[in-house]
């Protein structure tokens, strides 16, 4: 299940299974509120996912309807030099409204990804790029009941604009699984016994830490192929490296709504200034009167951290996204960019994976609020520091003595 897409249509003539790639510009809209002018295959960034079957003989027809050249490079297969899609080295590029055929076979199963090489720092910044998966041709082997495809993806969008800014090496603001992002990324529904695969790329300009609640698992797949059970390790947390493919597979026997998400905090959060300076700890109120006399209409924020913003409505620019965005059943969920559900069910009818709403928790299994007195022995003492002023409740405030120890045991 490629999540926010679809697999690429395909016909058998004689021998070939036969496939058609089309580049083009195409409209993708990230979420509810913002649509990005971008490049991609088949009307979508990301491309459609190819699936076929180890063995196979593909021949795959790529026409560019781009304003310049380009070719497909398909990432981690076995093929014939000549087929591997590198403008210059290995074939002369696709012109504008020219079609190429790429031809071979599938020699071995399990995860790949297409991307053009011909102009690539503007074509993967524009979002050209598509998973091609390969399954066994023994179907009992590395089988599963859900399998997730989704590609890491950035891109740098000012306010206002439609398309990504493509010279940018650092400082994307839109970090999305399959070029949408949270709350506009599909939940990866899944009934309780299924054995679950989920086989992440990464085509960014940096490494993403894959992190997912409530599960340990193992990575059973690379752009490399299937690891040996042996050499598996748990984990929580996955880094993606770039330019690489990793799937990690668990047995959904926890039921719940579990976050999964990139753990740089920057990466769950839509488009955001960086320049903001901290105002943790100021007091707001002497703050903004000092600011009004400067600027009438200022908002003072931050003081007590940045959560409000979660459920702020504040006045956006066109075609951009807030900050933090998508509410839960408990409130404001303040996550943005490469944030998505994994839903774990029990009861779902076979093969029903709609989106099953939020989980309802068996009574006394969530986490609420205590009202009698907190056991003492929970809060150490603060010892004095001599000249320092103490911190009052609620203050955020710590102070740290020359010597280098601070009182915040
Ligand atoms: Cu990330």
């Amino acid at each position: 299940m490629t999540l926010n897409g679809w697999t690429l249509p395909w016909r058998q003539n004689g021998d070939w299974k036969e496939f058609h790639l089309v580049a083009e510009p195409v409209e993708r809209e990230m979420a509810p509120g913002m649509i990005a002018r971008l490049w991609g295959y088949n009307g979508q960034s990301p491309g459609p996912t190819i699936e076929a079957v180890e063995g196979d003989k593909v021949r795959i027809f790529v026409t560019n309807h781009l304003p310049e050249h380009t070719t497909i490079h398909w990432h981690g297969q076995l093929l014939p030099c000549g087929m591997d899609g590198v403008g210059g080295l290995t074939q002369p590029h696709i012109k504008p409204g020219k079609t190429f055929v790429y031809e071979f076979e599938l020699k071995k199963s399990g995860t790949f990804m297409y991307h053009p090489h011909a102009d690539e720092m503007v074509q993967m910044a524009m979002g050209m790029m598509g998973f091609f998966v390969v399954h066994p041709r023994d179907p009992k082997l590395h089988r599963v009941d859900r399998d997730f495809v989704f590609l890491l993806s950035a891109y740098d969008i000012e306010p206002g604009n439609y398309v990504p800014k493509v010279a940018e090496m650092t400082n994307f603001n839109m970090w999305t699984f399959n070029t949408r992002v949270f709350p506009g990324i599909d939940p990866l529904v899944v009934a309780k016994g299924d054995r679950v695969r989920v086989r992440v790329g990464n085509l960014t300009m940096t490494n993403h830490p894959i992190h997912m609640h409530g599960y340990d698992f193992e990575v059973t797949c690379t752009d490399g192929g299937w690891v040996r059970p042996e050499a598996r390790w748990p984990e929580v947390t996955i880094d993606i490296p770039v330019g690489g493919m990793r799937a990690y597979e668990f047995d959904a026997i926890y039921p719940g709504d579990w976050a999964l998400h990139c753990h740089k905090s920057h990466h769950t959060m839509n488009a955001m200034g960086h320049d903001l300076r901290t105002f943790i700890g100021v007091n707001k109120r002497t703050f903004a009167r000092q600011m009004k006399q400067l600027v009438p209409d200022y908002m003072p924020m931050g003081s007590a951290g940045m959560a409000d913003m979660g459920e702020m409505e504040m006045q956006l620019p066109d075609n951009t996204l807030p900050m933090m965005t998508g509410f839960a059943q408990f409130g404001a969920v303040e996550m943005g960019g490469m944030f998505t559900v994994l839903k774990v069910r029990e009861g779902l009818a076979a093969g029903d994976y709609k989106d099953p709403g939020w989980y309802q928790h068996p009574p006394g299994t969530v986490a609420w609020e205590w009202k009698g007195p907190v056991p003492a022995t929970t809060r150490a003492p603060v010892p004095a520091t001599g000249a320092a002023p103490a911190a009052k409740p609620g203050e955020t405030l710590r102070v740290v003595k020359p010597n280098g120890h601070g009182n915040h045991k």
